[in-house]
């Protein structure tokens, strides 16, 4: 009888530890900037970058794969690209320009704007850093877009009542309703890929941490806890099955 409780606990809990989601972020946490890797519900916190520069904008390949960000760490910016764990770093810009605002195309492509050449240039490379070359046209990658993933709903930051809060509506932007009500600033927000989490940043602890809801305002949790400034947060896209 104890045994089989004993058993039924642990695959509750590994049924439990294979639903949490993961999320990249960046944290001032070391002095500076790095990305990090946490579960939806705080747990497992892994540093992915270690060094004195900046290193920010991280964005997951389509697969969940790997990360691209931005780095500083040869003294301009570059696009680097890593695994999911941190290792496999890879330097896919090498300019001396500004290399600007990774993007992955649905098919693992790594687009980037850079002035190199002394004009802003969108440029596209493999993951690999293969075939880096000039995108020859007005193709300019898609803004952050905070529609849900079915396309039914918008979530969008807002500074309308005084003070920044996140609202959710419809895709016609009508029946706009406050989730997060608090009188912070609330930004950033980032849908899951199954469109049932918003992932946001907030202040109301004093410096910004990420937390997350529900698009109905319930289920508020918050994720990360330090007193420096945790921003930028990404949600892993879910392996395919
Ligand atoms: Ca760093
Ligand atoms: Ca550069
Ligand atoms: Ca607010
Ligand atoms: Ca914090």
């Amino acid at each position: 009888m104890r045994v089989s409780a004993l058993l039924v606990l642990v695959i509750a809990s590994i049924l439990c530890a294979q639903q949490l989601e993961q999320l990249v972020y960046v944290s001032v946490f070391n002095g500076n900037e790095d990305i990090y890797l946490i579960n939806e519900d705080g747990t497992g916190i892994k540093q992915l970058t270690d060094n004195p520069a900046n290193d920010w904008s991280p964005e997951w390949s389509p697969d969940g794969s790997k990360i691209a960000f931005i780095s500083e760490r040869d003294g301009n910016p570059e696009i680097y690209i890593m695994n999911a764990d941190g290792t496999g770093l890879k330097n896919l810009s090498n300019s001396d320009g500004n290399d600007w605002d990774p993007r992955w195309t649905k098919n693992g492509k790594i687009v980037f704007l850079s002035d190199r050449n002394r004009y802003w240039e969108l440029f596209i490379v493999n993951p690999d850093g293969t075939e880096l070359k000039s995108l020859l046209s007005n193709w300019v990658p898609e803004e952050h877009m905070c529609w849900s993933p079915d396309g039914s709903k918008i979530a969008e930051e807002s500074d309308a009542t005084g003070n920044w809060e996140i609202y959710v509506s419809d895709s016609k932007r009508k029946s706009m309703k406050n989730i997060t009500n608090h009188p912070a600033d609330d930004y950033d927000p980032c849908w899951n890929r199954a469109g049932t989490k918003i992932a946001f940043v907030s202040d109301r602890d004093g410096d910004q941490e990420i937390f997350i809801i529900k698009p109905d305002g319930t289920g508020l949790k918050q994720v990360t806890h330090n007193h420096t400034d945790d921003h930028s947060p990404q949600w892993r896209p879910l392996p395919s099955k």
